[in-house]
């Protein structure tokens, strides 16, 4: 009785390091696949994957776009997650839309949840709603943000 608990314990520990090397195998692969699948067009902040399917139009048609394929256009929190998007612009040398806008109320720029925004990187003197049609946001190069007229075409950048 004692000699089979032991040589189970035995089998049990045979079997946790034959997972533990499966599983080693599994994240070395997995990591790599990362790297393949964000080039170029992703990012990873965190727990966030921002990326491009080169894709351009409409605040609207972006924000569906986005919204098909299980994710929401990107919205910034921090100046990380704005850095990413901004490399991405930069990549494809075309501003793109933020899933923020001032639709709902004139000033007050909120994320497509509803919540108001806790984190922006306006260019200097912007928003201006200028010609009083400008409520979507786009983000320049440099990783500033303007506000834009949502008729406008640019460039999709989904978070997921
Ligand atoms: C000026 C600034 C921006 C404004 C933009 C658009 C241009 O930047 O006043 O705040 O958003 O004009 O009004 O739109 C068109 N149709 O010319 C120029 C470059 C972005
Ligand atoms: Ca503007």
């Amino acid at each position: 009785k004692g000699d089979s608990g032991l040589s189970e314990i035995n089998l049990l520990k045979t079997q946790v390091s034959i997972l533990e090397r499966k599983l080693d195998t599994l994240q070395n692969s997995f990591s790599k696949y990362k790297k393949v699948i964000m080039f170029p067009n992703g990012r990873i902040v965190g727990e966030k994957v921002f990326m491009t399917n080169g894709y351009e139009s409409s605040f609207e048609n972006l924000k569906q776009r986005c919204f098909q394929a299980g994710g929401q256009l990107a919205s910034p929190r921090n100046s990380a997650e704005n850095t990413a998007i901004q490399q991405i612009v930069a990549l494809h040398d075309k501003a793109v839309f933020l899933g923020i806008n001032d639709i709902r109320t004139e000033g007050q720029f909120q994320y497509l949840n509803g919540q108001a925004i806790t984190y922006s990187n306006w260019l200097p003197g912007e928003p201006n709603n200028d010609r009083g049609i400008e409520d979507c946001v786009e983000v320049f190069a440099d990783g500033k943000w303007n506000d834009r007229s949502c008729k406008e075409t640019r460039l999709i950048i989904c978070e997921f």
